[in-house]
């Protein structure tokens, strides 16, 4: 059977491709996977239908033969593990790659959710402005020892793997900020990415769900 995924039935981001189940689409196209989808409200996140399979009322879920998972790192790394492409078969380029996979989740993202939160959450605050410029320092700094080690290369390490897939989307959270920009490589980095051909129809199936829901 396929697996099922969960997504907004109406995503706030507007089809932009930077609600997470993007990633899970993303690495399911890059392995040849094929799956379906099942578009929640906000109200039916909440349901305990929902939360029996995901304990925080998020999305996405992936759910396949009876196991059901939630967050996408875990989700993303389940993908990798059943197909071929996005992990390396080499034990330690593997573990490198899942290396890169948490510090995306963990070093790059953290800051970055930070930035993009703050502003729906403390605009109104009249300190926002000020803690905004410190957070968006933090983020420069992660940023620039990332750009750092990618220098001239065209992903992390070696091969594209899912490290990169979660890194390419991380960074898209900062679309709006202008701070991939600031770092040429990294700007070419996220460009390389959404050139792959796993990409494009992962980022028209999501966008056809905003269309559809109008
Ligand atoms: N750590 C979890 C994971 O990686 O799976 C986080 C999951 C998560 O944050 N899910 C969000 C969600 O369900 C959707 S992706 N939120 C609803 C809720 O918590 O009630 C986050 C997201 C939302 C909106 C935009 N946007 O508008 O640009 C981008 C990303």
């Amino acid at each position: 059977m396929n697996p099922t995924i969960t997504a907004f039935e109406k995503s706030p981001d507007r089809g932009q491709g930077l609600a997470r189940d993007m990633r899970v689409r993303w690495a399911l196209e890059e392995v040849g996977q094929p799956y379906e989808v099942r578009l929640l409200s906000f109200a039916e996140m909440k349901q305990s239908a929902h939360l029996a399979i995901h304990p925080f009322g998020q999305i996405p879920t992936y759910e396949q033969d009876g196991l059901a998972l939630f967050e996408t790192g875990a989700i993303v790394f389940h993908i990798a593990e059943q197909g071929a492409g996005l992990l390396p078969k080499d034990a330690r380029a593997r573990a490198r790659a899942v290396s890169w996979m948490f510090a995306a989740l963990n070093t790059i993202e953290l800051p970055v959710l930070e930035l993009t939160y703050a502003k729906f959450q403390e605009g109104d605050q009249p300190w926002f402005e000020q803690r905004q410029r410190m957070v968006k320092d933090r983020v420069r700094v992660r940023l620039a020892q990332l750009s750092r080690w990618l220098g001239k290369s065209e992903w992390l390490d070696g091969e594209f793997s899912a490290g990169d897939l979660l890194m390419v989307t991380v960074l898209m959270r900062l679309k709006s900020t202008g701070l991939v920009e600031e770092f040429a490589n990294l700007a070419s980095y996220v460009a390389r990415g959404q050139a792959r051909a796993a990409y494009k129809p992962a980022f028209a199936a999501q966008r056809a769900v905003f269309k559809a829901a109008g």
